[in-house]
């Protein structure tokens, strides 16, 4: 599915003013969605990330009232950069997609979009199935309505690291308003770094590429220490 999810903007919200040519859009639900929203952030190729709730029938939900929907990443990708293959095997290999989920809340689903999305992931699907022996609780299921999460929910390890406050508030003050921090990818890849999904050997080539102020960069460096 090429084509653009959302107006793409020149200003800052890629690493190195980097514009992509197209953008695709995968969806996973696989346990809090805390987890993924920096897991897949942190990836090169990946553009933007959102958490929301997905996969129900419930009108409006919220994390209080989400009915039977799941928590839900949607990842908004560069398909030059980063095949929807490997979206599938971090998905894979960053959750126990053979667990019996502590709630529905919490189930592992595999959301596509279009044809191509959904013959890839059912073949990974089988393909865990025949390694294991026993059938993954994972479920494929259309792409249909995402309510996105309220915001205190959106890179939540970036919004609630506490000496991470002043730079947070340079990207809000930079985007202009909360949408734009949660679409920005520099927000996306700091949020995977605060949670631990990248190093800090990993950060500190990068760090340039963000556009941060001296006093957030060392806040930043602080914050990461391995
Ligand atoms: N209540 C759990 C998970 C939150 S998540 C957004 C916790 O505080 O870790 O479901």
């Amino acid at each position: 599915m090429a084509g653009l999810a959302q107006p793409l903007a020149r200003d800052r919200l890629f690493e190195d003013d980097y514009v992509p040519a197209a953008v695709e859009t995968a969806s996973f639900a696989m346990g809090c969605f805390w987890g993924p929203d920096g897991l897949f952030g942190v990836l090169p190729g990946v553009i933007r990330t959102r958490v929301g709730y997905a996969g129900g029938t419930h009108e409006a939900p919220s994390y209080h009232n989400l009915g039977n929907h799941a928590e839900t990443v949607e990842i908004d990708y560069d398909p030059s950069q980063i095949r929807y293959g490997c979206l599938l095997d971090v998905f894979w290999r960053n959750h126990d997609g053979f667990a019996k989920p502590y709630s529905g809340q919490y189930r592992s689903i595999i959301f596509y979009r279009n044809a191509a999305q959904r013959d890839e992931a059912c073949a990974l699907l089988t393909h865990a199935e025949s390694e294991r022996g026993i059938r993954p609780v994972t479920v494929l299921s259309h792409a249909d309505t995402f309510t996105r999460a309220e915001a205190y929910h959106q890179k939540y390890r970036l919004q609630s690291a506490f000496s991470l406050r002043p730079l947070v508030a340079e990207l809000l003050d930079r985007y202009g308003d909360f949408d734009g921090f949660v679409n920005s990818t520099v927000s996306a890849r700091l949020n995977g770094f605060v949670a631990g999904w990248a190093s800090r050997d990993q950060l500190v080539p990068a760090l340039h590429r963000y556009g941060l102020s001296e006093p957030a960069k060392e806040d930043l460096l602080k914050t990461i220490r391995s």
